[in-house]
């Protein structure tokens, strides 16, 4: 069998370079021996003056980065977005100023919950972020493949996280934490039901679909506002794993989708998704039914219907995983004129947390590393200066504001309209807010026979581990979704190992 184009790649180096490059030290200096350390005698020991040693020893010794502290483990790629539909009577953003317009781009896709050495067939989430380089400076759309999430405050997100990951004593994923964090917060449900459904394992990143999650806010030319949402819809077409297959390959080629999405793209198969948007005007969002910021709800489809804009394609590898796709930094506060905040309170919290982390990452100056710079090259002009691993002198131009010395000017054209904003300072609990009208909908319309059989199964193999009290309330729970499901996964209990109390479960239906 011949071998892809992931495992080619060192011999594709060989065949467009040529041979007798001369190896350096970080300081630039010809290395004569890079195979032996400088010894007292054959047997050493080692000399403190061997700088080539301590030269490629100390570089080793920071190689890593800390990795993300969600979404880890990803594969990323570099592309280009062009319109196809006008939309300028809602967004003034320059990248759909025209159809036909190209903006470049680099996309990362990743798992949620697992280390970056986990599987990618694993259940979970998997992320979905764009990162535009538009003329008028960088739109994030960073989403998930599922248009909606687990929580909806973002005070509940670090705990929320801490359920997903690893038990701080055992430091091993840990059934009871899991179900007993989603089952104490039921606005999970109804993320918790796609999560568990074929699409909670994708075929790699390729057959899946992105959504921005949130309401965003468009703002045209006369600084009329609209509330919008973001959808990306795979022209691969949707593609799921069996979870025993899934299984196979996690231990098989824990790296399937990262290759999987390498040779797709090396081989000329370039994927691409067809963006759309729904949007919603101020009065309709007044009189919804449910509150339009709920990052925990869609908005059916029937009623706002989406709308084509335009097409993604990826058709570049990175050259450098770490510096192409390890550094690569996206922030849902990096808007651009013309696409603004919703209130939606998981985003405002989303739009501390993210420049939060990478300056932990990567540094203050992160946004001058080539994958996060502005339309990659060019070095934003403004009054920041300084910090660790600066690479912007800026040219000698003033660092304070106002002057008279010709430093870069404000632009009273990308003013944001004014918008109003009053009410109670509390702290708000979202209760009565309808945590399962949307999750029946997708267990009774959604889903056929079949998809409820695996959502059922697949709920049952993971609630199955955990305590039996957080199984019946999980089941109760379940069981305001659709009294059928929470049959079902009773009796799905039951046929397991688990460690029920049978009898007291049904009857708290
Ligand atoms: Fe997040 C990373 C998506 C809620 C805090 N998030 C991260 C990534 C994606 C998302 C795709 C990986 C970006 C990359 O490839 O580098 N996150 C989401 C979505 C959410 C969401 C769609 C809800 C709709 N996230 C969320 C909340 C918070 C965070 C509520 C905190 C208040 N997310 C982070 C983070 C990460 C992150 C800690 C970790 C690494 C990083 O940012 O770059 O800041």
């Amino acid at each position: 069998m011949p071998r892809d184009p992931a495992a080619e790649q060192l011999n594709e180096y060989k065949k467009r370079t040529k041979p007798g490059a001369l190896v350096l030290t970080g300081n630039g200096v010809p290395i004569a021996n890079k195979q032996s350390s400088l010894t007292v005698g054959p047997r050493g020991p080692i000399l403190l003056q061997d700088f080539v040693l301590i030269d490629e020893t100390s570089h080793f010794d920071r190689e890593r980065i800390p990795e993300r502290v969600v979404h880890a483990k990803g594969a990323g790629a570099f592309g280009y977005f062009e319109v196809t539909h006008d939309i300028t009577k809602y967004t003034r953003a320059k990248l759909f100023s025209k159809i036909g317009k190209k903006t470049p781009l680099v996309a990362r896709f990743s798992q949620v919950s697992g280390e970056s050495g986990s599987a990618d067939t694993s259940r979970d989430p998997r992320g979905f972020a764009i990162k535009f380089y538009t003329e008028e400076g960088v739109w994030d759309m960073v989403g998930n493949n599922t248009p909606i999430f687990f929580v909806k405050d973002p005070l509940m997100f670090p705990s929320f996280i801490h359920t997903q990951k690893r038990n701080p004593a055992t430091h091993l994923k840990d059934a009871d934490m899991f179900w007993d964090f989603l089952t104490l917060r039921p606005e999970s449900t109804h993320q918790v039901l796609i999560l568990f459904s074929d699409r909670g394992i994708p075929d790699g990143y390729r057959f899946m679909h992105g959504y921005g999650s949130h309401t965003f806010k468009l703002v045209n030319e006369q600084k009329e506002t609209i509330w919008c949402k973001f959808h990306f819809k795979t022209d691969q077409g949707i593609k799921n794993i069996e979870p025993d297959k899934a299984k196979q390959i996690g231990a098989n080629d824990p790296d399937y989708s990262i290759r999987d999405l390498y040779n797709a793209i090396a081989t000329g198969k370039y994927p691409s998704w067809t963006f759309y948007i729904q949007i919603m005007t101020q009065k309709q969002a007044e009189s919804f039914r449910w509150n339009p910021f709920d990052v925990t709800k869609v908005w059916p489809q029937k009623e706002y219907p989406l709308m084509p804009v335009g097409k993604l394609t990826l058709n570049k590898n990175p050259d450098n995983y770490f510096s192409d796709v390890e550094s690569v930094a996206f922030d849902p506060a990096n808007l651009v004129p013309g696409i603004e905040p919703s209130p939606d309170k998981l985003l405002q919290g989303r739009l501390f947390s993210y420049g939060d982390t990478h300056r932990h990452r990567l540094g203050p100056n992160y946004q001058q590393l080539p994958v996060n710079c502005p339309y990659k090259e060019q070095f934003v002009i403004n009054y920041q200066r300084d910090g660790l691993m600066n690479l912007n002198n800026q040219d000698g131009a003033p660092n304070y504001f106002p002057n008279s010395f010709n430093g870069p000017q404000e632009c009273p054209a990308v003013r944001s309209p004014s918008f109003h904003a009053s009410g109670e300072a509390d702290r708000y609990d979202p209760i009565n807010e309808d945590d399962y009208g949307q999750a029946t909908l997708f267990w009774r319309k959604v889903l056929d026979e079949g998809a409820k059989s695996r959502l059922v199964r697949n709920i049952a193999d993971h609630l199955k581990n955990a305590s039996a009290f957080i199984q019946e309330r999980a089941l109760r729970n379940f069981g305001k979704v659709d009294v059928e499901l929470g049959k079902r996964l009773t009796e799905a209990l039951r046929k397991s190992d688990a460690k029920i109390h049978a009898s007291g479960i049904s009857a708290n239906l």
